[in-house]
């Protein structure tokens, strides 16, 4: 066959497999059968050595030629090919943003929490620092600075969790206040909030852990209005304006002169219910002035100082706020109920 039409023939077969082809690969080896080292056209190219000198130049021309066709035709499916391929990868691999996807469960902040970050808030306002510390603590720091000497009751391992003869768990958050006073120059603002524990049975009203927030001011002419002043403020920045705070008599070896602080009753409004008891009042803290013996003990001149100090209970504040009558409610964890107490 005249090396013409072998070339004709050669374009035609070409033409028609790249019409066929379906993707890259297939484009590859139709170059290499054609273009390769051993492919149809490189032989051609090859075998022009039989020629006459005189036909080559001609024959060279005519081979290269379609050889350049060919390479344009390869070129050009491979650029479509390619396009096909990638939009084909793409759609395969296209994330559905619309499609609905199982949530995780999300849980929500404990009643406990919620209210400390609430009282946090509140004196943080006034001027309060935050001071956390060991819950793991000296006997010298959680009953002696606190002139609860070795004798008082509140020591009694009925009542106290002894790690050894010198360490308990802390069964107020003072320890901490004491070591502010005994690294600090008044004037001091704090409050120490964090767990505390005692070595009660855990029922309704009792648990072996609970939560307290403690608040201590030493100043230069402290006294029982600046500490009267301070939680009223408090009541109404929490309970609103219409809450008032009411003062009774009472009894800490760590203050003197020591109370008790009623507020009115926020389910009635003061008017008497079930839960102030019809009395109008309910009860949310201890407080008191410190007492000078504890001042001096923890390196602070009380003829020059004077100070207050108050205790909160939270679980108290968290019960009353989310009508809860069994303690124990907050510490089963059971996200189905805590996930509504907010
Ligand atoms: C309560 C009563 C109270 C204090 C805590 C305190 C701390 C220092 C000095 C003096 Cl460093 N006092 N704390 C004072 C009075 C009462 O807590 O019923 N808490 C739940």
């Amino acid at each position: 066959m005249a090396i013409t039409d072998t070339l004709r023939q050669l374009r035609e077969e070409v033409e028609s497999t790249l019409a066929g082809l379906q993707d890259t690969a297939g484009l590859e080896a139709l170059r290499v059968k054609v273009l390769g080292k051993k492919g149809t056209l490189t032989e051609l190219l090859k075998g022009m050595g039989k020629l006459a000198p005189e036909e080559r130049p001609k024959v060279g021309a005519e081979i290269n030629e379609v050889r350049q066709w060919l390479t344009g035709k390869m070129d050009e499916k491979q650029a479509e090919l390619r396009a096909a391929e990638r939009e084909a990868a793409m759609k395969a691999e296209a994330i559905d943003v619309t499609e609905p996807r199982k949530l995780p469960k999300v849980g929500s902040t404990h009643p406990i929490t919620l209210v400390m970050d609430e009282l946090i808030e509140c004196f943080s306002g006034m001027g309060f620092e935050v001071m956390e510390g060991p819950e793991v603590e000296l006997d010298h720091y959680n009953f002696e600075l606190m002139n609860l000497p070795k004798n008082h009751p509140a020591r009694d391992a009925q009542d106290t969790f002894y790690m050894d003869d010198n360490i308990v768990l802390r069964t107020h958050t003072s320890p901490m206040q004491a070591r502010a006073m005994l690294s600090r120059k008044p004037p001091i603002r704090i409050i120490c909030p964090g767990r505390v524990y005692r070595a009660d049975e855990l029922d309704a009203t009792h648990s072996p852990v609970f939560h307290q927030m403690e608040g201590l001011v030493v100043d230069e002419n402290m006294s029982m209005s600046d500490l009267r002043g301070t939680l009223e403020a408090f009541a109404k920045k929490l309970y609103g304006n219409d809450v008032s705070t009411r003062f009774r008599p009472s009894f800490f070896p760590f203050t003197e002169p020591s109370a008790e602080v009623d507020l009115t009753c926020t389910a009635c409004h003061g008017k008497g219910c079930r839960i102030c008891k019809d009395t109008g009042w309910v009860e949310v803290l201890g407080c008191g002035m410190v007492n000078p013996k504890v001042l001096e003990m923890c390196g602070i001149d009380s003829t020059k100082y004077s100070g207050f100090a108050f205790g909160i209970g939270l679980e108290r504040i968290a019960m009353k706020r989310f009508g809860i009558t069994d303690l124990r409610m907050l510490y089963e964890g059971d996200a189905r109920l805590l996930g509504q107490l907010r």
